[in-house]
C-alpha cells in the first residue's frame, strides 16, 4: 500500500501511486516466481505479501517482493537444516522418487511458494507390481529426503534432536471422502520396521497425525495424536508445522504441531503429546522426511490428485513456519 503524505495530493505523486498500484497487480496476476517491484516512495508501509529486498538495480538500492519467498538449500534462511520448494523445477533435492512415472510431477499451478510445487497423482494400480520404483503391493507415489549421512534426524545427525518440520498441502476440490488409512507425510527411517512412529494423514475428511509403536508382543500398534478442529479447507492451501523431540524414551519424545498458524490441542487435551518418536525396531537408524499420497489397495479409490510445498526441516519454529 502506497501512502501518500498530507492532504493535499499534487498531481505527480498521485500518477507515480497509479503506475505503481497497476504494476504491482500485473505482477501478481502474472504468476511470476517473485515478482519485483522497485520504487521510492515518499511514505510507504509494505503489505503482509510484500517485502524489502536488496536491489542494487533498484532505486535507492532496495526493491519490494511479492509473495512469500521460497526456500532452497543453494540458499538457505537461517536455522533451516533443508528444505525443498522444487525451485530447481526437478525431485534434485529428494534422494528418491518412489512412484510410476505419472505419480510425482512438478507443477507451476497450484504453488505455496516461488514457481514450483509437487504434484502426486495415485491411481488404484499405482503399485510395484506395475511400477518398481513403487516400494509395496499399496498404490503409492512418494518422495523420499536425505538418507543415510546426510538424514535429516538422529542418531546420525544427534544435534538436530530437537527439530522442527513445517509443510503445506492442497486438496483439491471433490477429492473424496477417504474410506482407510491415507498418508501425505512421514518422519521414517532405518531400519523401516513397520508404520513410522510420525505420519500425516487423512481420515475422512480431516487431517491428523498418528503415533506407531512396537508393542511388547512385537505387533505394530499405533495411538491417535491429532485430529483437525475442523474438515479440510477443498481447494486451498493448508499449513502444517511439527515440533519434534527425538527420543527412544516416552517421557523424553514428544510432538507440539501447528495448523494453519494455531498451536494445536492434542488427543491428550495438551499442546504437547509425550511418545516414544524413536523405537528402535522401527526407525532407530538414521530418519528423513517423506512426502507422499499413499493408501490401502483394499479401497480402490480411483486416481486422486494431491499437491505439496514449501518442505522445511528447521531448528525453530519461526525458521519452518515463515510464509505459513
Ligand atoms: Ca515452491
Amino acid at each position: 500500500m502506497i501512502r501518500l503524505p498530507g492532504r493535499k495530493y499534487n498531481a505527480p505523486f498521485v500518477l507515480l501511486g497509479l503506475i505503481l498500484m497497476v504494476t504491482g497487480v500485473l505482477l501478481v496476476r502474472s504468476h511470476a516466481a517473485t515478482p519485483t517491484a522497485s520504487s521510492e516512495a515518499e511514505v510507504g508501509t509494505i503489505g503482509a505479501n510484500a517485502s524489502p529486498i536488496n536491489d542494487t538495480t533498484a532505486s535507492g538500492g532496495q526493491a519490494v517482493r511479492f509473495g512469500a519467498p521460497a526456500c532452497t538449500n543453494a540458499n538457505k534462511p537461517a536455522n533451516i537444516i533443508w528444505c525443498s520448494g522444487f525451485e530447481s523445477d526437478d525431485f534434485s533435492d529428494w534422494a528418491q522418487n518412489q512412484s510410476c512415472p505419472s505419480g510425482a510431477t512438478i507443477v507451476t499451478s497450484p504453488v505455496k511458494s516461488g514457481r514450483y510445487a509437487v504434484k502426486f497423482t495415485v491411481g488404484d494400480n499405482d503399485t510395484q507390481a506395475n511400477c518398481p520404483d513403487v516400494p509395496s503391493e499399496n498404490p503409492r507415489a512418494q518422495l523420499v529426503g536425505p538418507l543415510g549421512d546426510d538424514a535429516l534426524f538422529p542418531p546420525t545427525a544427534p544435534d538436530n534432536d530437537d527439530t522442527y518440520i513445517g509443510l503445506s498441502v492442497f486438496i483439491p476440490n471433490g477429492f473424496p471422502s477417504t474410506p482407510s488409512w491415507f498418508v501425505i507425510n512421514e518422519q521414517f527411517g532405518y531400519p523401516y520396521g513397520g508404520s513410522p512412529t510420525n505420519e500425516i494423514d487423512i481420515n475422512g475428511r480431516t487431517f491428523g497425525i498418528n503415533n506407531h509403536q512396537i508393542d511388547s508382543n512385537g505387533k505394530d500398534t499405533w495411538s491417535r495424536v491429532w485430529d483437525a478442529p475442523n474438515t479440510i479447507h477443498y481447494g486451498q492451501w493448508e499449513n502444517f508445522v511439527e515440533h519434534i523431540k527425538w527420543s527412544t524414551d516416552p517421557s523424553v519424545g514428544y510432538i507440539e504441531v501447528w495448523y494453519n498458524g494455531v498451536m494445536q490441542t492434542l488427543t491428550n487435551g495438551t499442546t504437547r503429546y509425550y511418545e516414544k518418536t524413536i523405537d528402535p525396531t522401527i526407525n532407530g537408524g538414521w530418519n528423513t522426511v517423506i512426502i507422499n499420497q499413499y493408501r490401502p489397495v483394499e479401497y480402490p479409490m480411483g486416481t486422486l490428485t494431491l499437491y505439496q510445498d514449501d518442505i522445511r526441516v528447521g531448528t525453530t519454529y519461526d525458521s519452518v513456519a515463515s510464509g505459513r
